[in-house]
């Protein structure tokens, strides 16, 4: 009965989707605080990318698919992505 294998949800940086929408949806998509959300967006606008959180792989792609389908209905290209922890 080993452990389910953790994917990553990474945030990645663009140069369109405002701060304050990216900070708006990891709080309702990721249960962040607002200083949370803001450190993680920061982080994903200064290095590129930036891990949201670590989850099995359904619920990560599920959140990833959930929190990129809230920025294409503002008509944002905000994307999240998933991959398999080491
Ligand atoms: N770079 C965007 C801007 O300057 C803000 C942003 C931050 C977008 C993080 C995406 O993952 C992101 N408006």
């Amino acid at each position: 009965t080993a452990p389910p294998p953790l994917h990553k949800v990474i945030l990645l940086n663009d140069d369109f989707t405002p701060r304050d929408f990216v900070v708006r949806v990891l709080k309702a998509e990721f249960h962040m605080s607002e200083d949370q959300a803001s450190h993680v967006m920061l982080t994903a606008h200064t290095k590129g990318s930036c891990v949201v959180g670590v989850f099995t792989r359904e619920v990560a792609e599920n959140k990833a698919t959930n929190a990129t389908e809230m920025a294409r209905k503002e008509g944002y290209p905000l994307l999240f992505t998933t991959e398999p922890e080491e």
